[in-house]
C-alpha cells in the first residue's frame, strides 16, 4: 500500500487511538498494558543515477559478502536511514519515505538468523528470492517523494530492510536491525 506522508499520519493516529492521537507530537503510545507500539520512520534515498551507473555489480554490497559490512556501507549509491535500529519487539510500524528524485524504492522486511550468511540471491535478475529468505512483508513500489506504511508484530531478533527493486540491495540498500 502507498499512502501519501499526510495519510500516514491520519493512520497512525487512527492506531494510536483518540487520546494519543490528541498529542500530535507522541511519536509512540501504549495499546494495551505491555504492548507497545512503535514508530520507526524510514528515509529510502539515493545518490541519483549517475553514481548508480558507475557502481562496479562485480562488488556486490550484501550480507554475509566479503567486504559488506553489516552496517550500512557508506560507499553504497543508494539506502535506508532510520530514526531507530534498536526496536522494542510487539507492534512496529514503519513509515517509508522515497526520497528519490528519479526512480522507486521499495522496503521489504527479512528475518536474520545468522548475520554471517548470505540471503537467497538470483544472480541473473539481482534480486533477492524474497519466498526462500522470508519476507515478512513489505512497502511495495514507491515513487519518488511519496510514503508507504507497514506495520508487523516483531519478536526479538536481528531483521534486515532491503529494497528488492533489481540491483538495488546489491548496491548496499539494506539495512539490519535488532528488535529486543
Ligand atoms: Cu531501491
Amino acid at each position: 500500500m502507498t499512502v501519501t506522508r499526510r495519510e500516514a499520519m491520519i493512520l497512525g493516529a487512527g492506531a494510536l487511538g483518540a487520546a494519543a492521537a490528541m498529542s500530535a507530537a507522541t511519536p509512540a503510545a501504549a495499546g494495551s498494558a505491555g504492548d507497545v507500539m512503535t514508530f520507526v520512520q524510514v528515509n529510502m534515498w539515493d545518490r541519483g543515477a549517475d553514481i548508480m551507473g558507475a557502481f562496479d555489480m562485480s562488488n556486490r554490497i550484501m550480507l554475509g559478502t566479503p567486504g559488506a559490512a553489516l552496517k550500512d556501507d557508506p560507499g553504497a549509491p543508494m539506502g535506508f536511514t532510520l530514526t531507530q535500529h534498536v526496536i522494542p519487539h510487539g507492534t512496529v510500524k514503519f513509515i517509508a519515505t522515497n526520497t528519490s528524485t528519479f526512480q522507486e524504492h521499495e522496503m521489504l522486511v527479512f528475518p536474520i538468523d545468522d548475520v554471517t550468511k548470505p540471503l537467497a540471491y538470483n544472480t541473473e535478475t539481482e534480486r533477492l528470492d524474497e519466498d526462500a529468505a522470508g519476507s515478512l512483508g513489505e512497502i511495495s513500489e514507491t515513487p519518488p517523494g511519496e510514503t508507504g506504511t507497514l506495520t508487523l508484530d516483531l519478536k526479538p531478533g536481528i531483521y534486515m530492510l532491503a529494497c528488492n527493486i533489481a540491483n538495488h540491495y546489491a548496491m548496499g540498500m539494506w539495512t539490519l536491525i535488532t528488535v529486543i
